[in-house]
């Protein structure tokens, strides 16, 4: 590793890769960093858009085999920024090659090829992350804090509700994320994904599962030009092709501790567009989060004086919050994009100190048996 540096090669230049390439940008500026990390090499193949993405971002180097990207020199960390089939190969590829592993959620398609992403990292030694990037929301680390202080007791229900609504209209073609060999699920490993990350972060772990998923529209439009995550892109075929994947998914489960709570995931609810939400009930209180208010986090306590009783809304944008005196005085808030700016500051942390970093492989891997158990409980009907 270059002294005082940390080279990423990025792999995926879409959505994700943005998103990544803007926290890798931003990350130094704002957080005191034990090493600065440079953006070294983007990789991707269709060679005039990755160039003209990397022009924007200021990656320094392109490279259109991924093979040669995770292997050279020059680099400390891969970054997978691909769709969920990509991620083993890339992931395994780049462990063996020592290389540091930042990977987008969910970590893999099915649980076998998570615990080899896991083996391997295992293996190199190498620092693991998943990006469930919602963990780094401060208002979600605000209720883990109320949580761990016991503010709402002992937890009784979990209620997670991930809703969105880019493919309501049939028309919307068959992009990546609705075939089962590119995507694994639907909204179940998408979406579900982030809400139980979520509730394993902030409740624990979760012994059964049921689920039930469903599929509303059984062929779509095959891809034209530019269809991508939320956009339908322009110029689709005539033919149809099958969509594989669920369109909704339904899930109940117990925690380990005793908790019960339900996952709510679909892409049909119009008018939510990208709405995660979960409400947290306990013995002592309750806690809710919606995505759309990001900077806010509800609490009610069963301990004020009962005349005062009530949801009170705490803008979790002070400095005694967790990362925002970093960014801008209080009050002023914050979006998405800071939740992996805040990976980025964490994930560089754990590399300069050897020490490990949550959510990592193990995390990721423990999410995917989830999902999977729940498609398994959806096909079997079984618990
Ligand atoms: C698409 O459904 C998507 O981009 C997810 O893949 C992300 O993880 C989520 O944060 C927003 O929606």
């Amino acid at each position: 590793m270059a002294s005082k540096e940390l080279r990423v090669a990025i792999i995926g230049y879409q959505f994700m890769g943005k998103a990544h390439s803007n926290a890798w940008s931003q990350a130094a500026r704002f957080f005191d960093l034990p090493l600065k990390p440079v953006l070294q090499v983007a990789c991707g193949r269709n060679e005039t858009a990755l160039r003209a993405f990397a022009d924007n971002w200021g990656w320094q180097n392109v490279e259109t085999d991924w093979r040669k990207a995770v292997e050279r020199d020059d680099v400390d960390v891969v970054d997978v920024s691909l769709p969920q089939h990509l991620h083993h190969e890339v992931a395994i590829a780049a462990a063996r090659a020592g290389k540091h592993l930042f990977c987008e959620k969910p970590m893999a398609l099915k649980v076998s090829d998570a615990e080899a992403m896991l083996q391997a990292a295992e293996e190199a030694k190498v620092t693991h992350y998943v990006n469930h990037n919602y963990r780094r929301t401060p208002a979600v680390r605000l209720a883990r804090q109320l949580i761990d202080e016991g503010k709402i007791g002992r937890i009784f229900h979990w209620r997670g509700a991930y809703q969105q609504d880019w493919i309501v209209d049939p028309e919307f073609p068959l992009t990546w994320h609705l075939r089962k060999e590119t995507a694994g699920s639907g909204p179940h490993g998408d979406l579900n994904s982030h809400s139980v990350d979520l509730a394993h972060y902030l409740v624990g772990d979760i012994k059964t599962v049921s689920c039930l998923t469903t599929n509303f529209i059984k062929e779509r439009p095959l891809p034209g030009q530019g269809a991508a995550t939320f956009s339908a892109g322009t110029g689709g075929a005539a033919a149809r092709g099958e969509v594989t994947v669920e369109d909704a998914s339904l899930m109940m489960v117990e925690f380990a501790n005793g908790a019960i709570g339900s996952f709510e995931a679909t892409r049909f609810a119009p008018g939510r567009k990208n709405r995660n939400t979960f409400e947290i009930y306990g013995s002592e209180g309750s806690i809710a989060f919606d995505l759309e208010r990001m900077n806010e986090l509800q609490f009610h306590s069963r301990n004020d004086p009962e005349h005062a009783q009530g949801f009170r809304t705490i803008l979790a944008t002070e400095s005694c919050h967790p990362y925002i005196k970093h960014w801008w005085p209080p009050g002023h808030i914050i979006g998405y994009e800071h939740e992996f700016t805040h990976a980025v500051v964490d994930f560089v942390d754990a590399v300069a100190h050897g020490a490990p970093i949550e959510p990592n492989f193990h995390d990721g891997l423990k999410c995917i048996r989830v999902l999977e158990a729940g498609l398994k409980s959806a096909a079997s009907g079984r618990r």
